[in-house]
């Protein structure tokens, strides 16, 4: 039998983090065989609420739930973690500039990019969900100098996920069938999901749809999806966010498919003209535990300049928190 792997749970009393922990001690994170042991970190004004949420999933009798440690400490909340899934962040509030809203997310993130560096374990995966989640993980990677830079990611897998059901919708075949989509550059609505590298039955699926639908359509409904959701439900997505977090770390830890690939925010090395350091969405696979950058696609003048605007705008976002000394 195998030893728990530690999954410490940032904004644990949040709406993800009621959709994301009843998951991760069904073993649906790091599958059926692992045992976990949950931290939940909250501030400390939510830290009673996480516990209501740690009653719950005691009720659950999960067998695979080993313990669950509630906190306010960064530092005790990731002390040997393997499994870092950071949620909570600040949100955007009215008459927020981008400025403040980056401000904000640094005294999170910093902090916690410390607390990584100084007590997590040797082989921590680091997946930022809270937004603007690419710079709060370049903030908290910036912060853990000792940790393998490859170890923080950002989500963009919901983003991914949505574009497989829109396409999925508009083609009428099923979403096992769309192979090799790609979300590119910022968890933000100038992300760009690429269909000119997707494969439909092994054919371009960029060919099996109009122009005017892929540019007027696709592109802005899988962006703007959020805003959609939160004007239906009334709240930002949670079950969905929370699917996605899932299925990030899960292929992250257990490898994506042949002859597939998914999108992960990454660090990047240069590939696709993405300056180095910058965490920006990239066609990924995972191999032997290991994110990797699926390399030698070719990049028509049409996704070159969504690629591009998309990446100007993480630049501009790194630069932003480096004049504010949080990187
Ligand atoms: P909620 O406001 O429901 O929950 C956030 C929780 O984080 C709160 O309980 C709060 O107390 C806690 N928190 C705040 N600061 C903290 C800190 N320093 N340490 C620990 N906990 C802290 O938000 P929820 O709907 O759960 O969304 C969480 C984040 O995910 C937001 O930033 C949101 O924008 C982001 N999202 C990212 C998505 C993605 O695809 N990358 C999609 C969904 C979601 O919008």
């Amino acid at each position: 039998t195998q030893a728990p792997v530690n999954v410490t749970v940032t904004g644990a009393a949040g709406q993800i983090g009621y959709a994301l922990l009843f998951r991760i001690a069904s073993g649906q994170l790091l599958g059926a065989d692992t045992p976990v042991k949950l931290r939940l970190l909250e501030i400390p004004q939510a830290v009673k609420a996480a516990e209501g949420t740690a009653m719950e999933l005691d009720d659950c009798a999960f067998p695979l739930l080993k313990g669950i440690d509630i906190t306010d400490d960064a530092k005790k909340a990731f002390d040997g973690t393997n499994v870092a899934l950071l949620v909570g962040a600040r949100p955007r509030t009215k008459g927020m500039e981008r400025g403040d809203l980056l401000a904000a997310n640094g005294g999170i993130f910093k902090p916690q990019g410390e607390a990584i560096n100084a007590g997590a374990a040797d082989d921590v995966r680091v997946l930022v969900v809270g937004n603007p989640a690419n710079t709060n993980a370049l903030i908290a990677q910036a912060h853990a100098p000792d940790v393998p830079a490859e170890r923080f990611t950002a989500m963009t897998r919901l983003d991914h996920n949505r574009a497989l059901s829109q396409l999925s919708a508009k083609l009428g075949v099923a979403v096992t069938d769309i192979k090799k989509l790609t979300i590119w550059g910022n968890h933000s609505a100038t992300q760009y999901p690429d269909l000119f590298n997707a494969e439909v039955g092994g054919k371009v699926a960029a060919e099996q749809v109009e122009q005017e639908w892929l540019k007027d359509t696709f592109i802005p409904t899988v962006a703007k999806r959020g805003a959609a959701i939160i004007e239906a439900r009334g709240a930002s997505s949670a079950a969905s966010a929370a699917n996605a977090a899932i299925d990030h770390v899960y292929d992250w830890v257990n490898g994506t498919p042949e002859g597939d690939w998914t999108s992960a925010a990454v660090v990047s090395d240069g590939s696709y003209g993405v300056p180095e350091g910058l965490i920006s969405s990239f066609p990924v696979v995972s191999r032997n535990g290991r994110y990797e950058i699926v390399q030698g696609l070719e990049i028509g003048e049409f996704s070159r300049e969504r690629i591009d605007a998309s990446v100007q705008e993480l630049i501009e976002e790194r630069d932003a928190v480096k004049q504010l000394g949080l990187i």
